[in-house]
């Protein structure tokens, strides 16, 4: 027979929003972030883009190409009036600006190596494109849910194979461009670099309604040997968010080879939806790493604070795909398979989460911490190829094809023996395993029945409660 598990306190009715920080946090935070910008800094440079041509000469016009030649040579583009004027050489960032004339969307169409021309140069000093800076344009002003962001330059990369290469050690900013049709990736990262990817469409077009993209070409890759990069995606700040939306290929792609190391955040994005959260505009897989080697891979997607979540909805296969290598990583306060109302179903092909490398954290029990994942063809979550080292906890796990979560380990499941709801009474029940041992229970409410057998829940009762055995009780079968 099985020993009784503590009773746990139920709580009814529809899950609760988890709290944000207060607004003074917020507030504080956006003092420190002007007292930052008012901080004097060394002089950077300004390249201003006049132009949508592609050309390189000395005709008063300075194009994208030109311009990121000066900021890399640090010497203008030519002589007459009009021409991009010469960067400065690193630690200075140069400032690669628009201000292209006429009004609405300019596209710059890169004649490059799948033209018979040649990409653009690899960015290699480091810069800030800044295509928010073309008037007209406007960044996103929404903490959560739709984007807002009115983008005006538009990064035609259908001559091209990659579209932007990072290949600097100094920090680069990529912001407020539509990159699209690249025939391989719209931004790849090298080795040693640091770079923010803030405020951009990347494989739609200027609408963030419709996928722009060639083949299985990706969103935003690395693949880096012997090496490191850091990179962030994104970020808690509302003109921070990208959309990664409608790429053949992943909408992230971290992966590395023998020895390397990655620090990827990843927060704030919407991945596989059109711009305002609630359709699908499909990549193939939303977020994936893995490595091999002595590799240490660590993304951080999402996290508890207030705009930190991303949704990662409405790709053909995986939402997240954690592979060899990305211990230490950490998945927290997204929406993986829900539309930006938390509730609505986009679902993702394949698994809402896969894992296969620990230590692992996916979810907590702090407020924001809990992912939704919903509505996935797949597993919601899957960590059957890991045996320990995974924390799963506090997620709403719900409506997925196949088990909520799956793991490898030898565990049983608890097994109700009563429950009253609603009413919030608790529930008693049997948790065959391990004598002397602590065990974490979390019980979940559904509003309506879901399948019995593949252990699910969508409202999570507060407080989770911890059952303690002893070794008096019966000896648990496996
Ligand atoms: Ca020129
Ligand atoms: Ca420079």
């Amino acid at each position: 027979m099985n020993a009784p598990t503590s009773r746990l306190r139920e709580e009814p009715g529809p899950c609760r929003q988890l709290p944000g920080p207060p607004a003074s946090q917020i507030v504080r935070a956006s003092l420190a972030i002007s007292l930052l910008v008012l901080t004097p800094v060394a002089f950077a440079s300004t390249i201003t883009v006049n132009s949508t041509a592609d050309t390189m000469a000395d005709d008063g016009a300075c194009t994208f190409r030109e311009a990121i030649t000066a900021a890399n040579t640090n010497t203008a583009s030519g002589a007459m009036m009009g021409e991009c004027a010469a960067g400065e050489a690193s630690p200075t960032v140069d400032t690669i600006a628009f201000n292209i004339s006429g009004g609405g969307v300019h596209t710059i169409h890169v004649v490059g190596g799948s033209e018979g021309g040649s990409d653009v140069p690899f960015l290699v000093d480091p810069v800030t494109i800044d295509g928010f800076t073309q008037p007209g344009s406007q960044p996103n002003t929404n903490v959560t849910g739709a984007l807002d962001a009115m983008p005006t330059i538009e990064l035609d990369g259908s001559g091209s194979f990659h579209c932007l290469v990072v290949f600097n050690g100094g920090t680069t900013t990529i912001r407020g461009l539509v990159i699209n049709g690249c025939h391989a990736e719209s931004i790849d990262l090298e080795s040693g670099s640091t770079t923010f990817i803030e405020g951009n469409f990347i494989g739609t077009d200027v609408t963030g309604n419709v996928a722009k993209t060639f083949g299985g070409a990706p969103g935003l890759v690395m693949f880096v040997q012997n090496g490191g990069l850091t990179f962030t995606a994104g970020g808690t700040m509302p003109d921070a968010r990208n959309l990664i939306s409608g790429n053949g290929g992943d909408a992230i792609r971290v992966a590395a080879n023998l020895n390397s190391s990655i620090s990827a955040t990843i927060q704030g994005n919407l991945i596989g939806t059109d711009r305002t959260g609630t359709a699908a505009l499909s990549n193939f897989k939303g977020v994936t790493s893995g490595g091999a080697g002595s590799d240490n891979l660590i993304l951080t997607i999402g996290g508890s604070t207030t705009g930190a979540g991303n949704v990662i909805s409405g790709n053909i296969d995986a939402g997240i795909e954690l592979g060899h290598f990305s211990a230490n990583s950490v998945v927290q306060g997204n929406l993986i398979g829900t539309a930006v109302d938390r509730t609505s179903a986009l679902g993702n092909g394949g698994a809402g989460i896969t894992a296969d490398y620990g230590p692992l954290t996916i979810g907590g029990t702090m407020p924001g911490e809990a992912n939704v994942v919903a509505y996935n063809g797949g597993t919601g979550v899957d960590a059957t190829s890991l045996l320990t080292g995974i924390f799963i906890g506090g997620n709403s796990i719900f409506s997925n094809g196949g088990l909520g979560i799956d793991t490898a380990a030898a565990q049983s499941v608890p097994v109700l023996a009563a429950g009253v709801f609603p009413g919030g009474t608790g529930v008693a029940g049997t948790l065959d395993s391990t004598p002397s041992a602590t065990f974490r229970v979390e019980v979940f409410a559904n509003d309506a029945c879901d399948r019995p057998a593949t252990a699910r829940g969508r409202c999570s009762s507060a407080p989770t409660t911890r059952s303690r055995r002893t070794a008096a009780d019966t000896p648990a079968s496996r």
